[in-house]
């Protein structure tokens, strides 16, 4: 019926649309992606999420990575931290190479998303698994 690309349409902005909040995976994997995606995201943003993956630990999967290119991440990057913000980094991301999985010691990973003032990419995609 009519209903249903209308339906798809506002689950695909809701799910793309976000800047940061705190997403939980368990037997179902949780999606994240970069405002926006797979359109560019916009100068200036400054996302963090929070995975939980409760009594297990969280395995990050980019499946698709189009950041702005520096040789040490200096203009727009996707950070991702152990557990929480002050936590250890496991990988600062830009370019276009995903990584492989990267899995948190604990319960919890901290994902900050920046842009800086020009040139922007389509962001990235990701998949957060519950892995013990
Ligand atoms: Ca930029």
């Amino acid at each position: 019926s009519d209903m249903q690309p209308d339906a798809f349409i506002f689950v695909f902005l809701y799910m793309t649309g976000a800047c940061g909040g705190t997403v939980t995976t368990e037997e179902t994997p949780s999606f994240l992606f970069s405002p926006g995606w797979p359109m560019n995201y916009r100068n200036f943003a400054d996302c963090v999420w929070l995975i939980r993956a409760p009594g297990s630990t969280v395995e990050f999967n980019v499946l698709a990575l189009d950041i702005e290119s520096h040789s040490s991440c200096n203009y727009d990057k996707l950070i991702i931290r152990d557990d929480t913000s002050l936590s250890p980094v496991l990988a600062s991301l830009c370019g276009r190479e995903p990584p492989g999985p990267i899995r948190s010691s604990g319960e919890a990973m901290f994902i900050h998303f920046m842009s800086d003032a020009s040139v922007t990419g389509a962001g990235f995609n990701e998949t957060g698994f519950f892995s013990r």
